[in-house]
């Protein structure tokens, strides 16, 4: 392929430069954050503050800066449970906890490739839908059929790049379902992208079945940390790929809540003809809602299990049609945000992505997902429920 020897090149300088990287997130005895030290710390590090504005006369708000990001809230502590230890608490099921191991195993590949590889068009152009495919989104598929094929306990695999059903193993128990790589449109940008997974067991399969039958489902974040929201038995967990690749649990039982200062309003094309989908992105602005959407499913949902509050929407229109998949991504993305508290709308009757019934494995589907009332909101406004 072309991008192969661009590839050893790049492979050569990361090795070359990666002596000098030194994962801050540790095992045991996480070293505290850098704005988590005092003041006098800090400029007894870097040197004395020679001046920090020009006309002593100027007060900071002087300046009219708005407040309007909202900042992490996690603390950093002294140590942090492994993968296998929350898998060994929180998911009874050895079957599930195998498969999801090994998808994970599988996104630390897919982090390692992107690191290396450039974003080109592919040789071979295999859409079956027309789209563009990429040389990572190959690469990204290549390496989940790997770990579909290898799996004892995977039965059959489907994926967004090639959507029908193969068996990969007889005497495998479970369905899979990913998207490989999601964000084809903004990966060459190096923006946040991300792979996201929805897993059946044999008694229900996946076609015929809805979101809820899931044992499990994954998505993964590739952006300057790998990070992984997993549905637990009691709820959702995130796991971070920290030092030797080794994933620790970040963030525990994550809480989305009902009511949200942030919107993310994909596929705005839609208001030209939508009059309650127009009003409710006004509504959003006049409450002076944070706009934070990257055109990336996986990020723009994935900021509702960090920010603990969100709405995505994602209505259709006859000139705007559908394009997110339920199989891929909505069914995946829902039984999180659902598991997390939040809810979800199909964008047709309001109900829960998670009953639509997955009758082809491209089925499309319009969505509202994210923060309770807001949800409750976009059924009222865009749906008229
Ligand atoms: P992409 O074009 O990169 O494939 O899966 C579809 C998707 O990405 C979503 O990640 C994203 O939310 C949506 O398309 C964005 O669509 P538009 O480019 O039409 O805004
Ligand atoms: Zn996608």
């Amino acid at each position: 392929m072309a991008f192969l020897p661009v590839r050893s090149l790049l492979l050569i300088g990361v090795i070359a430069s990666s002596s000098a990287f030194v994962p801050s997130v540790s095992l045991r005895g996480a070293s505290p954050a850098r704005s988590s030290l005092p003041a006098a710390s800090r400029v007894a590090r870097h040197g004395a503050v020679v001046a920090t504005k020009m006309n002593t006369e100027t007060k900071p708000e002087g300046f009219g800066a708005s407040h309007t990001s909202f900042y992490t809230s996690a603390k950093a502590k002294d140590s942090y449970a492994t993968l296998d230890e929350v898998l060994n608490q929180k998911m009874k099921d050895e079957g599930v906890r195998q498969v999801t191991r090994e998808m994970l195993d599988a996104a630390v590949k897919i982090t390692e490739a992107l690191r290396v590889n450039l974003v080109t068009v592919a040789d071979a152009q295999n859409s079956v839908f027309g789209d563009v495919q990429l040389g990572v989104d190959v690469i990204a598929d290549n390496i989940m059929w790997d770990a579909a094929k290898a799996s004892k306990v995977v039965k059959e695999a489907a994926s967004e790049e090639e959507p029908v059903l193969v068996e990969t193993n007889p005497n495998g128990r479970f369905t899979i379902c990913w998207d490989p790589l999601d964000g084809s449109s903004i990966v060459d940008n190096n923006w946040a992208v991300g792979t996201m997974i929805g897993i059946w067991d044999k008694k229900t399969g996946m076609l015929g079945a809805t979101g809820r039958d899931q044992v499990t489902s994954i998505v993964v974040l590739y952006g300057p940390r790998t990070t992984a929201l997993v549905a637990c038995d009691d709820g959702v967990y995130e796991f971070t790929c920290g030092a030797g690749n080794k994933w620790i649990a970040s963030r525990e039982k994550i809480q989305i809540k009902k009511d949200s200062k942030i919107f993310s309003p994909a596929n705005l094309r839609c208001c030209q003809e939508d009059a309650g989908y127009d009003a409710l992105v006004k509504h959003w602005m006049e409450k002076r809602y944070t706009l934070r959407y990257s055109g990336g499913l996986v990020p723009d949902v994935y900021q509702h299990f960090t920010k603990e509050m969100g709405v995505f929407a994602n209505p259709t229109s006859p000139k705007s049609p559908a394009k997110l998949r339920v199989a891929f991504e909505i069914a995946p993305f829902s039984l999180l945000v659902e598991k997390a508290g939040g809810k979800t709308s199909d964008g047709v009757t309001g109900n829960s992505c998670l009953d639509i019934k997955i009758e082809a494995v491209d089925q499309r589907t319009p969505a509202c997902l994210g923060s309770a009332n807001e949800v409750d909101l976009f059924n009222k406004m865009v749906l008229g429920k």
